[in-house]
């Protein structure tokens, strides 16, 4: 089998050095910061300058045994003896190319939709190159961007469609902001099968310090390898024991909690947060997220509020949040009452990661592709669903993240294993705001939960403790009625001992 490692793969441009440095020395820089495969690609150069290009980049390549590339043009690939070539559908045809190289060098094929991978895989293509990710400016594609999940959809039909190992990458707008994102989200079969790798343009091309560049991209695709290890089958005794580790050491580390919540609800929230034991710090404006993000521990967004400026903050945030792979929990409110909400909420969840959406069955339904439970306003209307724990799971599943579905009874889900948590109280549904305390609760609970490496279970614990709170407040004597119980709410929030919270979580495996 050809020796190939496509997890760093870069496509170059000269176009687009930076000032002062040769493509060679770019490509070197690179390979040094972890670059695995370099494909040249130079649109506008004439034979003789792309062969004596080449050269020189081959030099580089040899130097270090990573396999050189060469982008569409087999007499180039051939006059160097390069490793192979890199085919898009308007160029050579994959079995002319094969037949010229002959079997041992590399092919690889770009591909944008289902069929054209099947094609390069019956063509016996070494690889394919998923496009488009994310928008570019770098090159003039011919459909729009398909995000992490049309290349997840495309990667499934190829593995199907092969007998051998096809391996493949994804292009278009990855960066060191989204390279975890990408790899996670994309990976098929549930999140089992992840892609091969990702391949940069500008993220390195363009950079001023490609060696950095490079290094960056990989931390972020040895971070998205750990996500794998995230979801392992759990046991309901193991989820005790982790969901009381994790309340004692929330206790003992006062994470800052970053939120970017509504207007309505933002005093309660913060409180909340202060009450169980995390450090409040609610500023949603997006020049300041870069700075701050270095300092938080778990990011809070509620979309709630929607305004320009705040969903820049929540863009800003949110791609921050990721760079340090700091926990998102997304409260999607209200998506699905108005087209604007959903495409809002849809567009985050193709640009970044989160570790946990909460919400309620409305919410998740929607979500879910689900009309069984409709919105009006930000509450849902119905009693739920028929069988609520599936459409939990299949949410879970679709996002690779931690769903909590609210309700009389909550269910917790991250698609391998689901919960459902028996406490609460109905008082919670006569103050407003307390499903989006629930974000707060798990957002505060996150930090401490990644630490055990366990989100799953985090989640668990955040909407416990504030169950058992509203359970706590409501049996008070000096609880009259909503009001008085708002109080009481964050009162016993604050007054949750472990011993309570060991004793009276009520959680099920279904
Ligand atoms: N092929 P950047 S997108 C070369 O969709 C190329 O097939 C694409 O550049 C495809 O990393 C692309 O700078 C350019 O966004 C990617
Ligand atoms: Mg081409």
């Amino acid at each position: 089998m050809k020796q190939l490692d496509l997890s760093l793969y870069l496509v170059t441009d000269s176009g687009m050095l930076p000032p002062g440095k040769t493509l060679p020395q770019v490509v070197d820089e690179a390979i040094q910061g972890g670059v695995t495969v370099v494909q040249l690609r130079e649109k506008s150069a004439d034979t003789g300058n792309f062969i004596a290009t080449a050269r020189l980049v081959q030099a580089v390549t040899r130097r270090a045994n990573v396999p050189l590339l060469i982008n569409d043009r087999l007499d180039v690939a051939l006059a160097i003896d390069a490793d192979g070539v890199h085919i898009g559908q308007d160029d050579i045809p994959l079995e002319e190319a094969r037949s010229l190289l002959g079997p041992d060098k590399i092919i690889g094929v770009s591909v944008q939709t289902r069929k054209e991978a099947e094609d390069a895989v019956a063509g016996g293509a070494d690889y394919l190159g998923i496009g488009t990710c994310y928008s570019t400016t770098t090159k003039q594609v011919k459909e729009g961007p398909q995000g992490p999940a049309g290349i997840r959809d495309v990667w499934e039909r190829a593995l199907e469609a092969s007998s051998h190992t096809i391996r493949a990458v994804t292009i278009g707008g990855i960066n060191q902001f989204n390279a975890a994102h990408v790899m996670n989200y994309s990976a098929a079969f549930d999140g089992k099968v992840p892609l091969n790798g990702i391949a940069v343009v500008s993220a390195i091309m363009a950079s001023p310090t490609p060696r950095l560049a490079a290094q960056e991209l990989k931390r972020q695709l040895s971070t998205s390898s750990s996500l794998l290890e995230l979801r392992p089958h759990r046991q309901l005794e193991q989820v005790k024991q982790l969901a009381t580790e994790i309340f004692a050491k929330l206790r003992s580390t006062t994470p800052l909690v970053q939120h970017i919540t509504n207007m309505v609800v933002i005093n309660d929230c913060a409180n909340a947060c202060l009450a169980l034991g995390g450090s409040p710090v609610m500023s949603s404006e997006s020049e300041e997220q870069a700075d701050l993000s270095a300092a938080v521990s778990s990011l809070v967004v509620n979309t709630g509020t929607l305004t320009s400026a705040q969903i820049e903050g929540m863009r800003s945030a949110m791609k921050h949040a990721n760079l340090h792979n700091t926990p998102i929990t997304l409260d999607p409110v209200a998506v699905g009452a108005t087209g604007y909400r959903s495409q809002i909420v849809s567009q985050l969840l193709c640009d970044f990661r989160v570790s946990v959406i909460k919400g309620n069955a409305g919410e998740i339904g929607k979500l879910a592709g689900s009309k069984e439970v409709q919105m009006r306003g930000v509450d849902a209307v119905g009693s739920g669903f028929a069988c609520p724990e599936k459409i939990a799971q299949q949410v879970a599943l679709r996002h690779r993240c931690v769903v909590v579905m609210t309700g009389a009874e909550d269910y917790v889900s991250d698609g391998i294993n689901t919960f459902v948590v028996q406490n609460g109280h109905k008082m919670q549904g006569q103050i407003t705001g307390s499903g989006c305390m629930v974000g707060t609760a798990i957002g505060t609970f996150m930090h401490a939960a990644l630490a055990c490496k366990a989100p799953l279970v985090g989640a668990l614990v955040g909407i416990v403790a504030i169950n058992l709170a509203a359970e706590h407040a409501a049996r008070r004597p000096d609880v009259r009625g909503p009001g008085t119980f708002r109080a009481a709410f964050i009162d016993e929030m604050h007054n949750l001992t472990l011993e309570q919270f060991q004793a009276e979580m009520k959680i099920k495996q279904l």
